[in-house]
Formats: C-alpha cells, sequence, structure tokens
C-alpha cells in the first residue's frame, strides 16, 4: 500500500511537475452495460456520491460500455488489481456456482419477491460463496427482470423459439435453459450483441428492458415477449484481498454509499420497467406477454441440473420458494 502510495505520488509529481502533498489513491468502478442502462445510471450515481463522500485523497473513476473489457474481463481485473470494483451479473454462476440459483426460471416471482435481496440466502450464504472464490459482494444492486426479444415472431410458448438464435450471456446456465425450451443459444458478451442482431449472427435476445433500451436493441429487433424468466441482479463486486486492504473508513464509506445505491436502483426500476414497456412499445416494437404455465413446464431440466450440480442446491431454491 505504502509503495503504490509513494509510486503514484511521485507520477503525479513527475506529470504534474510541481510537488504534491498527498497522494491520491484511484478507486476503478467498471461495467459492461451501457451507461445509458439501470446498471449504469445506479453505477454513476454511487461513484459521483462515493467521491464526495472520500473527498480528495481518492479518486472515483467510472467506466461503462465495456471501455474496459467485458464482464468476464473485469473479473479477471478485479483479480489482478487493475479495477477495484466491477458490477457482474449473469455470469457470475461461472465463477461460483451457487449464484445459479438466479438461473432458476421463473424462480423469483414478482417484485415483491424481491425481498430476497436482503434475505441471508443472499447476504450469509451466497456472500460466504463469493468470499470462497475470492470475491467480495459488496451490494446487490437491480439488473432487472428478463425478457426475450426476436426478430422472427412473437414468443409465447417454448414451441416459439424451435430453433431460434439466442444470444445468451456467458453462462451455462442460461445456455441450458434456452437450449431445454427448444432455442440455439449463442453465448457472447453484451458489448457485441447490438452488431450480432443487426447482422442477423443471431435472431433474438434476453435482457431487462433497461439494458435493451440502454443499447437501443429496439432498432434493430421486431418482437418482444414479457416473460420475467429470471431476475438478474448486478452484484457489486470486489476481490476480497484487495477488498481487505482497504482501509476501514473506506470500507465502511463503500458499503454505505453502495446500499444507498441498492435502495435507488430498486425503485428506479420498477419505475423504468413501466416507463420503458410503453416507450418501447411506442419505438414500433411488437409486444405480447408469454404463456408462463407451458414454459415452466419446460423448466424441469435447469432445476435437476442446479440440484445435482450445486451442493445445498434443493435446499437454497426451498428457502427462496418459501418467502412469502
Ligand atoms: O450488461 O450480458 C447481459 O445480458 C447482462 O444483462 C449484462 O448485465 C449486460
Amino acid at each position: 500500500m505504502l509503495i503504490k502510495r509513494l509510486i503514484t505520488g511521485m507520477t503525479l509529481l513527475l506529470s504534474l511537475g510541481s510537488p504534491v502533498s498527498q497522494a491520491v489513491e484511484k478507486i476503478i468502478i467498471a461495467n459492461g452495460g451501457t451507461a445509458d442502462s439501470l446498471q449504469g445510471q445506479t453505477a454513476r450515481r454511487f461513484s459521483e456520491q462515493l467521491q464526495a463522500r472520500l473527498g480528495d485523497q481518492y479518486q472515483v473513476e467510472y467506466y461503462s460500455d465495456a471501455k474496459l473489457g467485458d464482464e468476464k474481463d473485469l473479473l479477471d481485473k478485479l483479480r489482478n488489481g487493475q479495477i477495484q470494483l466491477a458490477t457482474i451479473s449473469s455470469i457470475m454462476s461461472a465463477e461460483v456456482p451457487e449464484f445459479a440459483l438466479f438461473d432458476m426460471p421463473f424462480l423469483v416471482r414478482d417484485r415483491q419477491h424481491l425481498k430476497l435481496i436482503d434475505s441471508e440466502i443472499i447476504m450469509t450464504d451466497l456472500a460466504a460463496a463469493a468470499r470462497r472464490h475470492g470475491l467480495h459482494i459488496i451490494s446487490t444492486w437491480e439488473n432487472g427482470f428478463r425478457q426475450i426479444s426476436n426478430n422472427s415472431r412473437p414468443i409465447r410458448s417454448p414451441e416459439d423459439l424451435k430453433g431460434l438464435r439466442i444470444r445468451t450471456p456467458q453462462s451455462e446456465w442460461r445456455s441450458l435453459m434456452f437450449a431445454s425450451w427448444g432455442a440455439k443459444p449463442t453465448q457472447m458478451p453484451f458489448s457485441h450483441l447490438f452488431v450480432a442482431l443487426q447482422t442477423g449472427e443471431v435472431d433474438g435476445e434476453e435482457n431487462p428492458l433497461s439494458n435493451i433500451n440502454g443499447a437501443r436493441l429496439q432498432n434493430v429487433q421486431k418482437f418482444l415477449s414479457i416473460s420475467n424468466h429470471v431476475y438478474s441482479p448486478i452484484w457489486l463486486t470486489a476481490s476480497d484481498s484487495s477488498w481487505q486492504q482497504l482501509p476501514a473508513a473506506v470500507q465502511a464509506a463503500i458499503t454505505e454509499v453502495a446500499a444507498d445505491a441498492q435502495r435507488w436502483s430498486f425503485a428506479e426500476g420498477a419505475r423504468q420497467d413501466t416507463r420503458l414497456l410503453k416507450s418501447l412499445g411506442n419505438a414500433g416494437v411488437q409486444i405480447n406477454h408469454v404463456d408462463r404455465i407451458t414454459f415452466i413446464a419446460a423448466s424441469k431440466a435447469v432445476y435437476a441440473q442446479f440440484a445435482r450440480q450445486v451442493k445445498g442446491g434443493d435446499a437454497l431454491i426451498e428457502r427462496v420458494m418459501d418467502l412469502a
């Protein structure tokens, strides 16, 4: 830490050509989504508030739109200390198996069920699982309920997905889900998605409305089917070892500002879902609702795989279901 401060100080001294009284530590936060999506807006708000709270000794920098890499790169950068914070979404289950809990289709019922976010299931069980993989979960923000868009037809039942090439995040779980519904899933980073839809490399995708609008996917998609098939949180994540090295006061500041950002993101997420449904319709996207019953009936393979593959998986699912 001291060496790092000295080096930062020397670099400043050299670049400014005048003596500096205090070294500045950087706190870099990055995400793979767009600045204009809920996760981008939340991260910006968080960065500004954290900067105000920490004062001049720290410089908080926020990079959106995969400028520092896609979510997988961001995890690497957290681990090797190039960045301090990142927001990680669906790919977390590829790192920490227990997080595939959020890839159980239709498990999270509605917004009321989101009391899950502040429950022990996340704060204790999933947080501990992340720590075993060297990650510290600071806060859970909203990415959102995921919906399906495509260029071929309205999706009412899994039958309608047959043969469609659907982009999923880089997670085996989401692939398994869409394959068991009959689609042809293709994994790719979010930052590649607009072009892949535009060129017809894939027919469709699945994301919260805020990500769809944030990346202007309505410009390259004809149909939007409201499925709420998965609730996708955004995990504000640090590497556990670099987190442990932060001064306690800085840890407290980050945790508190992040908790405030969490409250904001859930309230704003609910508002955006209503507003964006209208504006996407106005933009000419044809919107329908899926038949949940047929989708749920076709989802058994995903639950069975989770129970087989993740120790204690069954119990985790039951605890989520039991939350009234
Ligand atoms: O920033 O990759 C995805 O589809 C995720 O929703 C991610 O949060 C996009």
